[in-house]
């Protein structure tokens, strides 16, 4: 059977799109590299946490339109949805590293018929559609199916970029309602890429080529960031002066045109502590401002270890309690944290005893196992601290009765206990 689409990556992009497609009554293939994940979504159930994720996954999978897969099969649309991280390498410690997106273009070579639309959901660096398309074709080539060596007549395909936007947390409502950017190869690429998100965006649908949208995507990612490194910049400076940043922050945005984000104990997530670094690797020259406050919100959990260290040399055995692990409020997502990083130095300086309270996951991650570290309940956590950390703004921590915290040291990075 021919599939309508084939998502390949059934992560925390990739799944939802799956889903919506699939409830809007579009046969879909999802395809995941691990089995477990395959069998989970099979099953109707999720291996991710993400609000109303696993009703519409649910509802996907017992409709009969979403079946998962370890390999692609035949279809109209192959939607690519998985990781860009980045890598180590010789003369940059973070280049964009396409391994996935590779190995799985290469991986349709053998399924994709002409005429089918390929399109690239993952953030990337500029030029990489272009990447899949070539080497989609020279596999294709490989394996015996194009001969002729233009491509386009012996074997036409279509390719665009539409990067997904949505925000943890709330990604189910943000997929139907954000505008997006559907950049094509070629305009008929973005023309029938936008014909096929308005099966369930109810937004706006902009088309430009791929370039474009590939440094827009970056670009946002990009804007949040650095405005996010003036708050964390202004956060140390008011250290420095003896000034609360939270007061300073409200005050100044009481002007009409001045919005300053919150700082934080650092910035985490797979995206806007990766992204921004995709337009430094393109134009390192150029792009300044977007490096150095890579650099300043890379360096704030830093800043906080100095602060909770320093607070610790008072007590001789102290036990500080860490509140949150996830990169930020109320997911699961422990990527990039710097929560784990703080706590992670803690322990490996000896700071002192460390209870974590996580409520998203069940077990420490593993750089936290194996020593001083142990995950414990808000409750028992509080008690036993002489210093408590205010790491993530999890809902949960919000409402807790503030007189258990009277008689010891608080830091509070998000400022949600002031
Ligand atoms: N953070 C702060 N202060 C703030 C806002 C955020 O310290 O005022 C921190 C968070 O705690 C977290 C990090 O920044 O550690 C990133 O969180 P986020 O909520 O700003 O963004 P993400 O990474 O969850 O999602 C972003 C979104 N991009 C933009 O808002 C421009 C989302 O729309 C993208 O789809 C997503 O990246 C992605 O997948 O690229």
């Amino acid at each position: 059977m021919k599939y309508e689409i084939c998502v390949l990556g059934l992560g925390y992009i990739g799944l939802p799109t799956a889903s919506i497609f699939a409830t809007k009554g579009k046969k879909v293939l999802g395809v995941d590299v691990i089995f477990k994940v395959v069998e989970t979504i099979n099953d109707g159930r999720i291996h991710i946490a993400e609000p109303d994720l696993d009703v519409l996954v649910k509802e996907a999978v017992q409709s009969g339109n979403l079946r998962a897969a370890t390999n692609p099969a035949a279809a109209e649309v192959y939607i690519i949805a998985v990781p860009t991280p980045f890598k180590v390498t010789a003369d940059n410690p973070r280049a964009p590293d396409l391994t996935y997106v590779e190995d799985c273009t290469r991986s349709l070579a053998q399924v994709v018929e002409p005429g089918a639309l390929v399109i690239l959901e993952s953030t990337s660096p500029v030029g990489t559609t272009e990447h899949v398309r070539d080497w989609l074709y020279e596999e294709l080539r490989k394996c015996g199916r194009m001969a002729g060596a233009s491509a386009g007549d012996d074997f036409p395909l279509l390719f665009a970029h539409c990067p997904e936007r949505i925000l943890p947390g709330q990604m189910l409502k943000e997929l139907v309602s954000n505008d997006r950017i559907v950049g094509g190869l070629t305009r008929e690429a973005a023309v029938r890429a936008q014909e096929l998100y308005r099966c369930f965006c109810t937004a706006e649908i902009f088309l430009t080529d791929a370039r474009t949208a590939e440094l827009a995507k970056l670009t946002e990612n990009s804007f949040r960031d650095v405005n996010i490194a003036f708050a964390n910049e202004l956060s140390m400076i008011c250290d420095r002066l003896g000034i609360d940043v939270w007061e300073l922050i409200r005050l100044a945005n009481r002007h009409p045109r001045v919005k300053i984000l919150q700082p934080g104990p650092g910035v985490g997530g797979h995206c806007i502590a990766v992204d921004p670094w995709f337009i430094v690797d393109a134009a390192p020259e150029e792009a300044r401002l977007i490096r150095v406050a890579r650099e300043v919100n890379d360096h704030k959990p830093h800043h906080v270890l100095a602060q909770i260290l320093t607070k610790a040399s008072r007590f001789k055995a102290p036990v500080i309690a860490c509140l949150g692990l996830a990169f930020k409020a109320d997911v699961d997502d422990l990527r990039e944290s710097p929560a784990v990083d703080i706590v992670q130095h803690l322990a490996e300086g000896g700071a002192g005893e460390l209870l974590v309270v996580e409520p998203h996951v069940s077990e420490l991650p593993k750089a936290l196992t194996g020593g001083a570290v142990k995950l414990v309940g808000l409750k028992e956590a509080i008690v036993r601290a002489d210093i408590v950390v205010i790491l993530v703004n999890h809902r949960s921590f919000l409402s807790l009765d503030r007189s258990l915290v009277r008689d010891k040291v608080v830091i509070d990075t998000r400022g949600v206990w002031r």
